[in-house]
């Protein structure tokens, strides 16, 4: 917060010159900033900062020192003196963002917690694989075939001396969410996992459909990478035979037949695995025998995990995509504060609000340009892989536009 006297002091260090606006902020980094207009025949802008323990004001104007530059009308000064108010105080936040966050990793437990997070089909069980994992009724299984989970819900759980957060997700091709939706809540649920993605369980009750293969390409392609199959399980439910191994065999072998999509998404998993988690929600005689047939589950699962190894996956161009639109992002979020708090008896208070709401805008365009770039740039090297092309089809492309603004909302929500 700045000192209560902060307009007056400044005023009085600059008792030589006609002041126009005096607007008084403070930064994450330093309490008593203000930005001060100036006019003699042109206008100036000026950072000042005043130190309380030497009570001394430091200084700077815009354009540059030379008192003929300046800026020929208020409205050119206000913009100025909004981008120079803006830089300060970005750059303050991420300087102090980095500091905080690294104090947070030099003495995180987090480095100890795996992250898993499910994904699949509407109804294919994640749900009951969260409870079964998490030993727990926490995660809300559908009762009926309509989808049900509509947000991320997320669970820690210690297993073994590990501790584990759960992320269940929304189902692929949700009924009632768009699939854009979708996306945006799978990035949310990525999201959480800061530190990376110890395992994604591919979760299907065997009909493993057209839509869910390709779901699962887009988001491999274009919001993870390649490596991120390496640390995926396919998880395979509703199957009451999962203990008989020659059962397990004949259902992967008419999988396999199914189509060549699943045939290579079953080899670019690490793991595939059987359970049965029938529902709880049961006739009473059968809660038992539902119970011990879940606890066999949970037993598959967790030999399962205990062979993942120690490393985590860390989408990079996930993570580069972050940190490049991070800056764009940190200054919408000020640019958005700062809009929010204009003095109502602002003379210019209209003026402030129209430049605000035009840099907000500014802000939006540049960061899902950046993230478009990004996309395209991986979707299309992706498809030049696979396909020995120079180009992708525009509709590759076109899919990594629809899910943008979901990417950018699911990194910064
Ligand atoms: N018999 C049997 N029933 C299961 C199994 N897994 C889930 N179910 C039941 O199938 C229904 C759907 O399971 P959910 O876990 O809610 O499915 P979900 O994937 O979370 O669905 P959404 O949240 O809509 O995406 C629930 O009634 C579960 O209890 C299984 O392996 N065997
Ligand atoms: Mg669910």
């Amino acid at each position: 917060m700045p000192i209560d006297n902060l307009e007056q002091i400044i005023r009085e260090h600059f008792n030589t010159i006609r002041i126009e606006k005096v607007i008084i902020f403070s930064t994450p980094k330093e309490d008593n900033c203000a930005i001060v207009i100036s006019r003699v025949t042109v206008y100036a802008v000026r950072l000042a900062i005043y130190d309380p323990k030497v009570g001394e004001v430091k200084d700077k104007r815009y354009p540059d020192s030379n008192p003929v530059n300046g800026y020929t009308t208020l409205k050119k000064a206000l913009r100025q003196a909004i981008d120079v108010r803006l830089e300060k105080e970005v750059n303050d936040t991420l300087e102090v963002n980095s500091l905080t966050s690294q104090k947070n990793l030099d003495n995180n437990d987090s480095d100890n917690v795996r992250t898993i997070l499910l994904i699949g089909h509407t109804g294919s069980g994640k749900s009951a694989l969260a409870n079964v994992i998490t030993d727990t009724t926490k995660f809300k299984e559908s009762e009926f075939t309509v989808a049900e989970t509509r947000n991320i819900q997320s669970e820690k759980v210690v297993i073994n001396g590990i501790r584990y957060n759960i992320i269940d997700t929304p189902g692929i091709a949700d009924t009632k969410l768009p699939s854009n939706e979708v996306h945006k809540k799978i990035v949310e649920g990525a999201c959480q996992a800061k530190d990376g993605l110890y395992q994604i369980l591919f979760v299907t009750n065997g009909k493993l459909t057209q839509v869910e293969i390709e779901a699962y390409n887009l988001l491999r392609t274009i919001i993870f990478d390649e490596g991120v199959s390496q640390y995926t399980t396919l998880v395979r439910t509703n199957f009451p035979s999962f203990q008989d191994k020659a059962v397990l065999y004949d259902d992967l072998k008419k999988m396999i037949k199914e189509n060549n999509d699943i045939v290579e998404l079953i080899r670019s998993c690490r793991d595939i695995i059987y359970v049965n988690n029938p529902s709880l929600n049961c006739v009473e005689n059968n809660i038992e025998m539902f119970k011990n047939i879940r606890n066999a589950s949970r037993k598959i699962l967790i030999d399962a995990l205990s062979t993942c190894g120690e490393n985590t996956y860390e989408a990079k161009g996930f993570y580069s995509l972050s940190h490049r639109i991070k800056e764009p992002m940190a200054k919408k979020e000020i640019l958005q504060q700062n809009l929010e708090s204009i003095d109502e008896n602002d003379p210019q208070r209209e003026l402030l609000a129209t430049i605000y709401r035009e840099k907000i805008e500014e802000m939006d365009t540049y960061a899902s340009e950046l993230a478009r770039y990004d996309i395209m740039e991986r979707s299309q090297s992706e498809y030049r892989r696979e396909n020995s092309l120079q180009r992708a089809p525009t509709d590759l492309a076109n899919n990594g536009n629809a899910i943008i603004t979901a990417v950018i909302q699911g990194l910064f929500s």
